[in-house]
């Protein structure tokens, strides 16, 4: 496929005065004084009506086509921006340069006004945005659906070298992109109780009876396949009161209790919940998870039921993906209305619920595993409660039938835990799908392994694998124009929409030539990166060493401490031998962590001290810099990966499910220095085991040395620099005045048991670590390497990855030209 013709409609000639006429008709101003945020802004509103247009393109072939959609429902999406992602998918941008250029300003510049939509935390989040943009570039119709959050996830500052959070009220200058639909507003009700009736035909039924009343506004922001042509969208939802502020108490001069209501129904949208793994018994979260789940159905029901055919034929026409467990709630709630509202029978309802409903796992992690209390969930949603005991009843009927007198087996795999009395979300979206899937291979395996292996046993074949991937548009077209332009000089531009076309590169491997312009693509980018750590952070970093990079949220099990104990020693080895024979390193590590997760934070300070001290030491400081890079965000990340040359994803073995960072950084033709851990070991078996560095205990020999008794003191004792380098962390020697800082993450490695295991595996990494040096010291043979890798990354598309879901899990065909 050539690069995308501009349809007729982009009309790019009339751009330039498009941009005017929005400056002055929305932002209500003329030209002048020439703000880039407002030229900004009337470039956006230019691209968005143009969208708009395709997009009403798009829907009305959905219908004509009558095909089945997928329902892809994520309390997170984590886009990041859009202007530069819908020009490029658009094939704009020479277009839109052009007229940037007319007006006086660069279009890069304008791209920078625009503020990061943050409205997801991490992995998870990130993946669903993908997954929005290869479902649009395959036209697999399908739609994501989620909440707008008034507050995305919160901006980080370092301040003193402690993280500080500010809240990111990312809209406050409004956000040409999203469409409020004022006029499918939805009531989603909480609370009240559940009342039994007769029906006329002498029929006992439910009802939902004094309930409260929020109402939800469907606000869309439109996603653009590659090629324009397909444009489909993601649905966020809004809370609003149904009833406004009370008149009565507002006339009697309370003003505050007027407004209380309003407040307590718009609070369910209004913050993202900052932490990356779930949180459970909050009385908000569950309401901002029914919340998503009521409206979404609502919509789908009656997108159904204006399409025409009755319940029966639901699950053929509709495909639910639940992105997790945060949108469960979703299966007791299609019970509800099939139920109470449709008045089928409890059978047929749940078999259409079963065929509707496929859940991904995304976490191993025990604490990770969310549950409610049955009491708390009563509280909110008193029918659901009933729903889900009666389908706990129903399936321990099926579990004693297949297991008879195996009482333990039913207390395990009960819905709600009979000890506890906590619903078990994961259990209640295993029973409700017909398919449940892990991230990647290895997480998969261990879910059917060791999760969940009488589950397993009870529904063979319901667990399946589908391993994550990544959007090629947005994380090397449009991050990377250096490399992109190249690998299109070469091969031409079919990559874009068919990654494995980049093996084509691999024979270039071999020309010097190539290699050349390689080098030169990642300086250009490394020296991008450098004026902009200088822009945010007033440090020089020099584009001449060797870029080490880690950049990913905070937390024990993805070790930045392992990283650290390895700048610290390659710390001493320089001091001791400033003619070590090792390149020139800057290590750069970038991430948020949970306001509430003390370690995690002093992580962060121990890696600003760290800095401080290895910055300020004259004798090293040619050799070795340390950056913490503030605010890591997906627009901070397209400036970083492409620059980056080696890539740390060293977690524990067995506990990153599968990692998508890792993805981005090979494709952009780093080298990965890792774990087998999550997808790290299905990219050591596309980029060959030797272009890539692998350390560490693997997964079974985790659990086999926990199992055994690790003694994190016998492996300091043995080991002299490692010994030399947690001496010097725990007592104080990157931060002089503050000795004891450091005291409680050496307590929890050498006093409880070092359950994250840095201890075990720092030799090793410190051994893999000097083959990255070794061979970046042959810049031939590292170019070479660098280029196989992005050649054997054509798996890890999320083009492959939602193909996979749409053919395996969804039962959905690509829609043709
Ligand atoms: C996992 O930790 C994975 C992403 C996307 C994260 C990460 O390894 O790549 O999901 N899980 O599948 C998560 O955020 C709440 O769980």
């Amino acid at each position: 496929m050539a690069k995308p013709a501009a349809p007729d409609f982009h009309q790019l000639e009339s751009l330039g005065e498009d941009i005017k006429r929005y400056v002055l008709s929305i932002l209500g101003n003329d030209l002048y004084p020439p703000d880039p945020f407002r030229y900004y802004s009337g470039l956006a509103y230019a691209i968005r009506e143009r969208l708009i247009r395709m997009w009403l393109a798009t829907q009305a072939s959905y219908y004509d086509s009558m095909s089945k959609r997928v329902y892809y429902l994520s309390m997170e999406f984590l886009p990041g921006r859009f202007l530069m992602n819908y020009i490029t998918n658009m094939g704009m941008e020479d277009g839109c340069r052009q007229a940037a250029a007319d007006l006086g300003f660069s279009l890069d510049d304008l791209a920078e006004e625009e503020r990061d939509a943050g409205l997801g935390n991490g992995g998870l989040g990130r993946l669903a945005s993908c997954y929005m943009d290869s479902m649009a570039t395959q036209r697999i119709p399908g739609y994501g659906y989620g909440i707008l959050y008034d507050y995305g996830l919160f901006h980080q500052r370092i301040v003193n070298g402690w993280q500080e959070e500010e809240a990111d009220n990312w809209r406050r200058h409004g956000s040409p992109w999203v469409i409020d639909r004022v006029e499918h507003l939805y009531e989603v009700k909480f609370y009240g109780r559940s009342e039994a009736y007769t029906d006329p035909q002498g029929v006992l039924r439910y009802r939902w009876a004094e309930a409260d009343t929020v109402m939800a506004m469907p606000c869309d922001i439109l996603i653009p396949g590659h090629g324009g042509k397909h444009v489909t969208n993601m649905r966020l939802w809004a809370a609003a009161s149904s009833t406004g502020f009370s008149l009565r108490d507002f006339n009697q001069g309370d003003f505050l209790g007027a407004m209380q209501s309003k407040i307590h129904s718009e609070n369910i949208s209004k913050v993202l919940y900052p932490n990356d793994e779930p949180i459970q018994g909050k009385e908000l979260r569950l309401r901002q998870q029914y919340f998503l789940v009521a409206a979404t159905l609502r919509d789908i029901i009656r997108r159904h039921k204006k399409s025409g055919p009755g319940f029966d034929e639901f699950p053929d026409q509709v495909a639910i993906q639940l992105n997790d467990t945060h949108p469960t709630i979703a299966v007791a709630e299609l019970m509800r209305i099939l139920v109470d509202e449709e008045f089928l029978g409890w059978d047929e309802a749940w078999a259409i619920c079963r065929r509707t409903f496929a859940y991904t796992n995304h976490t191993v992690l025990p604490e990770a595993l969310e549950t409610w209390p049955a009491d708390l969930l009563g509280r909110v949603l008193p029918r659901h409660l009933e729903i889900i005991a009666e389908i706990d009843r129903r399936f321990l009927l099926e579990v004693a039938a297949a297991h008879p007198g195996d009482q333990g087996r039913q207390n395990r795999l009960a819905i709600i835990d009979p000890a506890s009395r906590r619903v078990r979300m994961a259990h209640l979206a295993i029973v409700g799908s017909h398919k449940v899937n892990g991230v990647a291979r290895l997480h998969s395996d261990i879910l059917r392994e060791k999760v969940f292996p009488e589950f397993d046993a009870l529904y063979p074949g319901k667990f399946t694998n589908v391993t994550n991937g990544i959007t090629p548009r947005r994380w090397l077209l449009q991050a990377n124009p250096a490399l992109s332009r190249l690998i299109t000089a070469r091969i031409g531009p079919d990559w874009t929409t068919d990654l494995d076309r980049l093996a084509e590169l691999l024979p270039l491997a071999e020309d010097p030539d190539f290699r050349k312009d390689w080098r030169a693509a990642k300086r250009e980018n490394k020296k991008r990166l450098a004026r902009y750590v200088l822009r945010k952070s007033g440090m020089g970093i020099n584009p001449d060493t060797l870029f080490d990079v880690q950049v990913k949220r905070m937390h024990e099990y993805k070790r930045q401490f392992l990283n650290v104990l390895h700048v610290v020693t390659l710390y001493n080895r320089l001091r001791r031998d400033p003619h070590l024979a090792v390149p020139p390193r800057t290590v750069l590590i970038g991430g948020k962590a949970a306001p509430g997760y003390f370690m995690a934070k002093r992580i962060i300070r121990l890696i600003t001290a760290v800095a401080e001290t290895v910055n300020a030491d004259d004798a090293v400081r040619s050799r070795l810099r340390v950056v913490f890079l503030p605010n890591y965000c997906v627009s901070q990340a397209e400036k970083v990966i492409p620059a980056a040359e080696l890539s740390q994803q060293i977690s524990t073995a067995g506990m990153e499910a599968s990692g998508t960072g890792n993805m981005k950084f090979a494709l952009n033709g780093a080298l990965t220095i890792g774990t087998l851990d999550g997808a790290n070991i299905e990219i050591m078996e596309a980029v060959g085991r030797e272009n890539i560095f692998i350390f560490g205990l693997t997964a079974k020999e985790v659990e086999a040395t926990r199992a055994a008794g690790y003694d994190p003191g016998r492996r300091v004792a043995a080991d002299a620099e490692l010994a030399e380098a947690l001496d010097m962390i725990g007592r104080g020697y990157f931060t002089p005045s503050e000795p004891d800082l450091f005291a409680p993450i050496l307590d929890n490695l050498l006093r409880h048991g070092d359950y994250y295991l840095v201890t075990a595996d720092y030799r090793a990494c410190l051994e893999a670590q000097d083959a990255v040096n070794a061979l970046y010291l042959d810049p031939e043979a590292w170019t070479a390497a660098s280029i196989r890798n992005t050649a054997n990354m054509g798996f890890f598309s999320s083009d492959r990855a939602v193909l996979e879901y749409a053919k395996n899990i969804w039962n959905i065909e690509p829609l043709g030209e």
